[in-house]
């Protein structure tokens, strides 16, 4: 499961959006921490022509770091696999333009900071010539030169050497991030943000945290909160970490899995169990939309929509698997 970071400065609604996630169904974790279904349509259309028991979406988890841009809580954030960036829209004078260059730079900063660190030591120990020293320095160098720059790293055009040497710092302009305006009661999301950003009500939201699923969404209506603000956020979150998402079917349950994009069929099979993985043998793969056009797996098999692939098939998103093995 993927960690995503909330921030952004004092008063912009992270507790608030963080209490409203966990309306969604959070469980367990710390108390900074939820964990929150993906939605996604798919699953009750696959349950319902499979006639599936129970629907298990793929869930990610959500982490509301105490001290903000303390050096506490940026190492909390480092740790994180996504960062989404809350900026307020509601109240007086929202100027979220203005607080996405603010924590953008705080986060530019903090990236500075130990990339320069890294890089002092890095040139210490070059003087021993050491080659792989010297790529070190070289990387870290690229990284220094970027964020002088003010330029994101993920931005900066890094080649896959300087990723492995930035990967112990996990700098922050590194990760994916993901844009959320937290919205007056039934505003529009203001203009002049970055394409992809999500509306979200947080506050009106949160205070539907314990309420029913029906009487959630009439106060919501009441409130001119059409849109389900929420659940983009979760999905958007969802999208930006580099994921695809596959699907298991049957009568017991139907299911929504996460793996890294570019994993093979065993290591698809090895989320669902290490046997799978272990005892692969086969993979049998219908693409959902063939799925559903065909009107079941039974009938896409039927009509010659199942694929059989073996061990060095790269999954996509969407297939629905079902996984041959024996152990
Ligand atoms: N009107 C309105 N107020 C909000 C909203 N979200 C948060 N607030 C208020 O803004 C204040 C700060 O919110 P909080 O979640 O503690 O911000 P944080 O410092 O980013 O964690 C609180 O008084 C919230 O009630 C919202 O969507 N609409
Ligand atoms: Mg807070």
């Amino acid at each position: 499961m993927k960690d995503i970071g909330l921030v952004g400065v004092s008063y912009s609604g992270k507790s608030t959006l963080f209490t409203a996630l966990t309306r969604t169904g959070a469980t367990g974790g710390r108390a900074n921490q939820a964990v929150v279904p993906v939605p996604d349509g798919r699953l009750a259309v696959l349950a319902e022509l499979e006639r599936s028991r129970q629907v298990v979406p793929a869930q990610v988890r959500f982490v509301d770091v105490p001290g903000g841009a303390t050096a506490q809580g940026l190492a909390a954030l480092r740790e994180t696999d996504a960062l989404a960036l809350v900026l307020r829209a509601f109240g007086s004078n929202p100027d979220p333009s203005a607080e996405l260059a603010d924590v953008t730079a705080e986060l530019l900063l903090a990236d500075l900071g130990n990339v320069e660190a890294a890089l002092e030591n890095a040139r210490r120990r070059a003087k021993g010539r050491v080659p792989q020293v010297a790529a070190e320095v070289a990387a870290l160098e690229r990284a220094h030169a970027a964020l002088s720059a003010e330029r994101l790293l993920r931005d900066a055009g890094l080649d896959a050497e300087d990723h492995r040497v930035l990967r112990g710092l996990a700098p922050l302009t590194l990760k994916p991030w993901m844009l959320v305006a937290n919205l007056e009661e039934g505003a529009p999301t203001p203009e002049g943000l970055p394409a992809g950003t999500v509306g979200v009500s947080a506050e009106i939201e949160a205070e539907t945290a314990a309420m029913s699923p029906e009487e959630a969404r009439a106060l919501l209506v009441e409130f001119g909160v059409t849109e389900p603000g929420l659940g983009q956020v979760v999905a958007a979150c969802y999208r930006a970490l580099d994921l695809i998402t596959f699907l298991t079917t049957g009568e017991d349950e139907t299911r929504a899995w996460e793996v890294r994009r570019g994993a093979t069929a065993p290591e698809a099979a090895g989320t669902i169990h290490t046997d799978l993985q272990r005892g692969f043998i086969r993979v049998e793969v219908v693409p959902y939309d063939d799925l559903v056009e065909a009107g079941g797996w039974d009938a896409a098999k039927a009509k010659g929509r199942l694929r059989v692939e073996g061990k060095e098939y790269v999954v996509r998103e969407g297939d629905v698997l079902h996984v041959r093995f024996a152990v």
